[in-house]
């Protein structure tokens, strides 16, 4: 878990609460202070993720008891999650009931783009937070109380680490990489990509310009997760774009 960009600071009051009681106390200190401030952090990160992980059953319980297909969309800053799923939406709303949730550090732009195509949208802003974490989307289902039969879109926060370890109770993972950031990402951010299902690789009508090896970057992806599947799109061109299609009908009910 990442500790200096307030990630996990959802009601962790005691985290910051116990460190300046160290600071206060325990100058004489140092060196166990900072033992034991590593201790208090390790075992406040598995409470945060333990936490997390029982309100996730409860979403996957809730997605099961109504027969939604649940969708966490992952990926670094700008690879094309909302452009993907703005055009998903404008080609499939006819076939699929859709709602999207959307999580952004701030502003509700991604979930005015949504709103847009006229699927139901809640935006969750999460401050100083990275990542959505499964309380975040409890209270977003609550709001948007998405009917039986349908696909729910989770737009995570641009961020190829965090994320990662916050099951939200989803269904599947995708994460999305474009090509503009190089075939050695899966490498680099191995637990993003070991925790998905799918890897949709977008911004495909950009190869011609760039020196991106599709074949090097799917390589990299199976080297972490073996079972990860890959589809290779243009949100912009709707180059790929069936492929999508048949995969979100055919994992949907
Ligand atoms: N050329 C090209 N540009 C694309 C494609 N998909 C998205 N873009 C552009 O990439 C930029 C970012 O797209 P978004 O859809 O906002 O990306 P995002 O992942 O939702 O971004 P965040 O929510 O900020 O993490 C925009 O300028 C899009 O127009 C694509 O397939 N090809
Ligand atoms: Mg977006």
């Amino acid at each position: 878990m990442c500790n200096t960009c307030g990630c996990g600071n959802n009601g962790d009051h005691h985290h910051h609460h116990d460190h300046d009681h160290d600071h206060d106390h325990d100058h004489d200190h140092n060196h166990s202070h900072a033992q034991n401030e590593g201790k208090v952090t390790i075992s406040l990160e598995r409470e945060i993720l333990e936490t997390n992980n029982r309100l996730a059953e409860r979403n996957r319980g809730f997605f099961e008891a109504r027969n939604i297909f649940a969708v966490n969309l992952v990926s670094s800053p700008g690879s094309g999650k909302t452009t993907l799923l703005e055009k998903t939406l404008q080609s499939m709303q006819g076939k699929l009931k859709f709602y999207v949730i959307e999580g952004d550090q701030q502003t509700s732009n991604d979930a005015a783009r949504i709103e847009a195509t006229g699927v139901p949208v809640v935006q969750v802003n999460t401050g100083s937070g990275c990542h959505l974490d499964a309380l975040m989307v409890n209270r977003a289902l609550k709001e948007l109380d998405p009917a039986a039969d349908s696909v729910l879109f989770i737009e995570n926060v641009g961020n190829l680490i965090c994320p990662a370890m916050f099951d939200l109770g989803e269904e599947t993972r995708v994460v999305v990489m474009s090509v503009t950031e190089g075939e050695d990402k899966p490498l680099k951010y191995p637990d993003i990509f070991r925790s998905a299902d799918m890897c949709v690789v977008n911004k495909t009508d950009l190869l011609p310009y760039l020196d991106f090896n599709v074949a090097r970057a799917i390589a990299n992806g199976l080297h972490v997760n073996g079972n990860l599947k890959f589809i290779e799109l243009s949100a912009k061109t709707g180059e790929g774009m069936e492929e999508w299609f048949r995969w979100i009908s055919a994992n949907s009910r």
